[in-house]
């Protein structure tokens, strides 16, 4: 697909550049109708998008700035409503194109089902890709509602249907019974915290590694405009230093989901989702 014929362009990220081959991509994929409570995530992009205005391109914690790294924003992708599978397949091809141009997709949600085609896309060019999935719910129930796609069986869609090299979940404090079974048995859970946890797993996240960040991790104090709300989160800034943390792994694929702008009328949810999108790129961003 050429972006800008399929996909909306509307306000650019912060520091966006003008060429669709740039190391990076950022790009919207606002699908919401997995949501199991409140609905929303489709206007994430937009809001952070906005939010990103008010930021400096340079990190004072990173001592970097965004104008070193290159990158493209391919805008919001135009997904058929109400259709999961299409909407689902579209975000595939798409992710799939950017990878095939050697470039790093930096993906906007939306609910949490957009991580699915992104690492099937991923897995697919990175055999072995390893997950870090962090998140105040573990994600991991085989069906929700008797849907097996949804932003409640996400991580357990990927184990199920992917070859992945394994799963690292951080902050959860939210899970079924048969779900905290099914983590303790496979995989490398770490509930309620990030920092401490990941400086310890950092080491074994060798080879190209995928990062999912669901913004509901973060105490809802911090992050109120989310789908799922659940409290006794971590930090913004314990968030931002586990970002730092992974800078020193081969990230190959990100995403920021769950981000829905009307539960919260200042704004501050999207302030802190771009300021972690401007973190990442900085962080895990190709260099031209
Ligand atoms: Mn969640």
């Amino acid at each position: 697909m050429k972006w800008g014929k399929d996909s909306i362009r509307g306000l650019s990220f912060l520091g966006a550049c003008a060429d669709a081959g740039a190391p990076n991509v950022l790009l919207g994929a606002p699908m919401d109708y997995s949501a199991s409570f409140r609905p929303g995530s489709r206007f994430g992009p937009e809001a952070i998008r906005h939010a990103s205005c008010n930021l400096e391109e340079y990190s004072l914690q990173l001592e970097k700035s965004l104008e070193e790294v290159r990158f493209f924003d391919a805008g919001d992708l135009l997904l058929p409503f109400g259709n999961v599978t299409g909407s689902l397949a579209l975000i595939e091809k798409a992710v799939e194109q950017i990878l095939a141009g050697d470039q790093r997709p930096f993906v906007l949600g939306g609910d949490h089902l957009v991580s699915l085609p992104c690492l099937r896309a991923c897995a697919r060019r990175f055999p072995g890709l390893k997950l870090v999935h962090i998140d105040a719910h573990a994600d991991l129930r085989d069906q929700y509602m008797g849907e097996h796609l949804s932003h409640a069986t996400v991580v357990r869609q990927a184990l199920d249907t992917l070859n992945l090299g394994g799963v690292w979940q951080f902050a959860v404090r939210s899970a079924t019974r048969e779900e905290h079974d099914y983590a303790r048995k496979h995989t490398k859970f770490y509930p309620f915290e990030l920092v401490r946890p990941l400086r310890q797993a950092a080491a074994d996240l060798t080879g190209p590694v995928y990062v999912t960040v669901d913004i509901d991790a973060v105490d809802p104090a911090f992050a109120p405009g989310t789908g799922t709300p659940e409290s006794g989160g971590i930090t913004p800034a314990e968030l931002l230093e586990g970002l730092a943390i992974l800078g020193e792994c081969q990230i190959v694929g990100f995403d920021l989901v769950e981000v829905a702008p009307a539960y919260d009328g200042a704004g501050i949810t999207a302030a802190l989702a771009a300021k972690i999108v401007r973190e990442a790129l900085i962080i895990f961003g190709k260099q031209p």
